[in-house]
């Protein structure tokens, strides 16, 4: 199941108690003061990881601790530590105070490592507080509360592609296409529930990763379909792959879908979600070429999205392979000069 919201409550360790004690042994008379420090409470840790890819973990699990540290013992013993608990989280989590909302931490590298909630210190025994005037000092301290906070977090899968447009134009189809992803393809709507990240190698590019996000509808801002809860894994994404399609015109059905109007359709849904969405950088796939209907149409289409909106436009088939080379070039691209920025981006890219 893939959850990408989650609250939890994360409380680390308190440190253990100072202990008072005196040494008590034999043929030595008034032993001194020997009681132990407490030990430190554990930290709770988060680390990011690629081995899990949703937050799903804490549904249920509300609150996350770590060990108490042990109080100090006789002897000058000392208390032992507590055990830090550490918490893995998917790569591209974000971490909220749940109340100010204020970001404490993004998790962006694997193995990316933060202390979220520091353990207590240890309490001093009595063996710190002898002085010439105090020889059986009868003081000790307690250990202090660990850290506790309420927190939010927020996962936007980190793609360098997003992959989106109506239901059913063949975004999954794409994705198995050139990655390491298997989606499930249908030929009905919302085939796609949660979004798919594949991993695609090309030429001799570094690997990037694209994200095939559930298909969008009108009013998709208001819950239609499965809304825009999704494109928040899209917001930190190199480029926008805007797929689109040509349906046939069925007799007796007089509205087949126009591709252009869908593309504004998905452009103000967009919009409505983030403006900054659409000031990534956008290509325009026409998939199902090898469709004679889809045929007629492309060249028209071109016109319209490469000479009069200026956006790059491709024609593909998922189906045959048509094109698909081509369009993993732009892919990798896109992604070099994200990365690098545009000049030269090639040789930087290039292993
Ligand atoms: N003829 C043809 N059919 C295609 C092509 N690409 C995808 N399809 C078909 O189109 C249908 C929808 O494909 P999907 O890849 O599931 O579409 P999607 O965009 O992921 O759809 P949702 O997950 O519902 O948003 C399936 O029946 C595919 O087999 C293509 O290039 N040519
Ligand atoms: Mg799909």
């Amino acid at each position: 199941m893939f959850v990408d919201e989650a609250q939890i409550e994360i409380i680390a360790g308190r440190g253990g108690d100072g202990m008072v004690a005196f040494r008590r042994e034999k043929y030595i008379p008034r032993g001194g003061p020997a009681g132990g420090d407490g030990g430190k409470g554990g930290d709770v840790i988060f680390v990011a990881t690629n081995n899990v890819n949703t937050l799903s973990d804490f549904r249920h699990q509300k609150r996350v601790a770590a060990d108490d540290g042990r109080h100090g013992g006789p002897n000058n013993m000392s208390g032992k530590q507590g055990a830090d608990t550490i918490v893995y989280l998917p790569v591209g989590t974000l971490v909220h105070d749940k109340r100010s909302e204020e970001v404490i931490a993004d998790l962006v590298e694997v193995g990316q490592t933060i202390v979220i909630a520091r353990g207590g210190k240890g309490g001093l025994g009595n063996q710190n507080f002898a002085t010439p005037t105090n020889r059986a000092p009868r003081r000790a301290t307690p250990g202090k509360l660990g850290e506790k906070f309420q927190l939010r977090l927020e996962l936007k899968l980190i793609a360098d592609i997003g992959l989106i447009g109506f239901p059913s134009v063949g975004k999954s189809t794409i994705i198995a296409a050139i990655s390491s992803a298997r989606p499930k393809i249908a030929d009905y709507p919302f085939t796609t529930l949660v979004p798919n990240l594949g991993v695609v190698q090309w030429k001799n590019f570094r690997e990037f990763v694209v994200a095939d996000i559930p298909g969008l509808i009108e009013g998709a801002h208001e819950g239609h379909g499965l809304g825009i809860q999704f494109l928040k894994h899209v917001e930190r994404t190199n480029l926008l792959v805007h797929i689109i399609e040509v349906t046939p015109s069925i007799e007796g059905q007089d509205n087949p879908r126009d591709p252009i109007g869908d593309f504004e359709v998905i452009q103000k849904e967009l919009a409505r979600y983030n403006e900054a969405l659409l000031e990534q950088p956008q290509l325009v796939i026409l998939n199902k070429s090898d469709l004679p209907y889809v045929r007629e149409q492309a060249e028209a289409l071109r016109a319209h999205f490469q000479d009069e909106l200026k956006l790059p436009f491709l024609i593909v088939s998922a189906a045959t392979g048509e094109n698909m080379d081509e369009f993993k070039n732009m892919l990798a691209r896109a992604v070099s000069e994200g990365r690098f920025g545009a000049e030269d981006s090639r040789e930087a890219w290039e292993r």
